[in-house]
């Protein structure tokens, strides 16, 4: 049985959110976003930085959405969420699976450290400014490839499971700005469906 060790509001979900998408079984390990559960000698034992998504399958234990997100699909969904290698909308898919923790999230951790988790004293302002410019460049080109797009290579993929989580993640920070028509209506797709839905209130 697949297990997911999970904590709320963070990338764990994106997982939760695939499991529910394929409908298959899984068991939760619920963690609270907390040092106390993320940082214990037991979590440090699956994830050496004390971090989630962790995924155990078996005798199988690993860490990284991204190569979580492609284990699932490999192992467990073979054919779903994913073009063919022969398909012209593979390299594309690869593209955009990658962009988000290669592009995207570098700039959303910073804001994230620098509005939520470091005390006010500690704040600084022009990391925040540089962050928030490079993230308004890095969603540019998605709000393009959005163009008359429901998802980012047309269909549902496993590419949403990824840059769609954090360009809504990008959003709930409120840094996809008002001009961005695409992204918003992207980010309402992904909100209605109803595996995300789940993961994102667990
Ligand atoms: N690149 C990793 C990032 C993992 C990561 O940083 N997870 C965050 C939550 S979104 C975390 O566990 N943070 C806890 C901490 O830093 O203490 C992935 O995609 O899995």
């Amino acid at each position: 049985m697949l297990k997911l060790h999970f904590a709320p509001n963070s990338r764990a979900g994106r997982i939760l959110w695939l499991l529910e998408e394929l409908q298959l079984e899984y068991e939760l390990n619920e963690m609270k976003f907390h040092p106390s559960d993320l940082k214990s000698d037991q979590h440090r034992e699956r994830h050496p930085l004390g971090r989630v998504p962790v995924l155990e399958d078996g005798d199988v234990s690993i860490y990284e959405s991204g190569a979580i997100v492609e284990y699932i699909l490999s192992r467990h969904a073979p054919g779903k969420l994913k073009p063919e290698i022969s398909s012209n909308l593979f390299p594309s898919y690869l593209q955009w699976f990658h962009y988000c923790e290669g592009m995207v999230m570098p700039p959303i951790n910073i804001i994230v450290v620098q509005t939520i988790l470091l005390p006010k004293e500690r704040q600084n302002a022009e990391a925040l400014g540089q962050a928030e410019r490079l993230l308004s460049k890095t969603l540019a080109p998605i709000e393009k490839q959005l163009n008359n797009k429901e998802y980012i290579i047309g269909d549902f993929s496993a590419v949403d499971i990824m840059l769609g989580h954090a360009c809504f993640m990008a959003n709930r920070l409120g840094r996809v700005e008002e001009s961005m028509n695409n992204l918003r209506n992207y980010i309402k797709n992904i909100e209605s469906r109803s595996a995300f839905k789940k993961a994102i209130n667990t």
